[in-house]
């Protein structure tokens, strides 16, 4: 007897940089997802889909839930990450050990009404030296927060990964798979570029820049003569000073990101790829509900 396919959606959630997207890649053996030491590092909903002989999980990254800043993108971060709470079939709560912060703690708030099996993952255990200090965290974790399962991992030593899918899978009903086998993604060739810059600029700019900055592919095409990908991508800033800090000195730091972008491209596309790299002012694109939108801020 074969037993019987498995099918559905489980979100991840938590507040920013505890590390929700680098466990999504790593749940999906690939880079997905865009990652950074600086919060807020996602900014949309991104589906990344794992497909097994017998099941298939599809994973829901979502931006952090936070607390301040009410500009119309934080909002929209805020209500992208919500709208994840519905829908799904398990709730993947992720913190960091051995935090527990006021956002932490709002999230887990809305989560109590959560009608689906909320697992909470204790992410980043490769930073506590001592076994002793998680005995205490772990029982004010079972107070604060109301959970099914609470898994301890850490997405850097890949430990805990096995256990989270399999708890993931014991909560998900039988049905057919919701996407073909062969998708990784609902999202667009051109989104995960644009995502792959923007992951640069996270990475490499200092505190001020990285909020005011989006990025948009103006070209992807194939360049049949030379079989290659000919990719322009525009980065857009909110004021000149912004410009000339992406730019750097001598154009040094967009030549380094342009570098290291077109590096993961190659990865992703598997083909060579050439890729020229704009910045453009454009002011108040972060609190421009139009803007947002022209630039694939839509809610989906
Ligand atoms: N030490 C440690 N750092 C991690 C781990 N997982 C993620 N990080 C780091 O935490 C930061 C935030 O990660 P990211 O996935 O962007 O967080 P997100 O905002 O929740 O999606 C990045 O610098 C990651 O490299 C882990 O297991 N251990
Ligand atoms: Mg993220």
């Amino acid at each position: 007897m074969t037993t019987p396919f498995k099918a559905g959606f489980a979100a991840v959630v938590g507040r920013p940089n505890v590390g929700k997207s680098t466990l999504m890649n790593e749940l999906l053996g690939q880079k997905l997802s865009i990652t950074s030491a600086k919060p807020q590092t996602t900014r949309h909903r991104i589906h990344g889909i794992f497909t097994a002989p017998d099941h298939q999980i599809v994973y829901v990254d979502t931006p952090g839930l936070h607390l301040g800043g009410d500009k119309s993108i934080n909002r929209y971060m805020n209500r992208a990450a919500r709208s994840a709470f519905s829908g799904v079939d398990v709730i993947l709560f992720v913190v960091e050990a051995p935090k527990f912060t006021r956002e932490d703690r709002a999230v887990a708030q809305q989560l109590e009404q959560a009608d689906v099996p909320v697992i909470l993952l204790v992410n980043k255990i490769d930073k506590i030296k001592r076994k002793a200090d998680m005995m205490p965290y772990l029982q004010m974790l079972g107070q604060a927060v109301k959970f099914d399962t609470l898994i301890p991992v850490s997405a850097y030593r890949k430990s805990g990964l096995d256990l989270i899918s399999k708890e993931v899978l014991a909560r998900l009903p039988e049905q057919p798979a919701i996407f073909p086998e062969d998708y990784i993604t609902d999202r667009s060739t051109k989104f995960l570029l644009a995502e792959i810059v923007r992951e640069k600029l996270m990475r490499s700019l200092g505190e001020e820049v990285p909020y005011g900055a989006t990025v948009a592919i103006e070209q992807f095409e194939m360049d049949p003569e030379q079989d290659r990908w000919l990719i322009n991508a525009l980065i857009l800033v909110e004021r000149e000073g912004q410009k000339r800090i992406v730019i750097g000195d001598k154009g040094e730091r967009i030549k380094e990101m342009g570098r290291q972008a077109r590096m993961d491209m190659v990865a992703m596309l598997e083909k060579r790829v050439h890729l020229e790299l704009w910045v453009k002012v454009k002011q108040n694109w972060s609190d421009d509900d139009r803007a947002l939108a022209s630039l694939g801020y839509t809610d989906l």
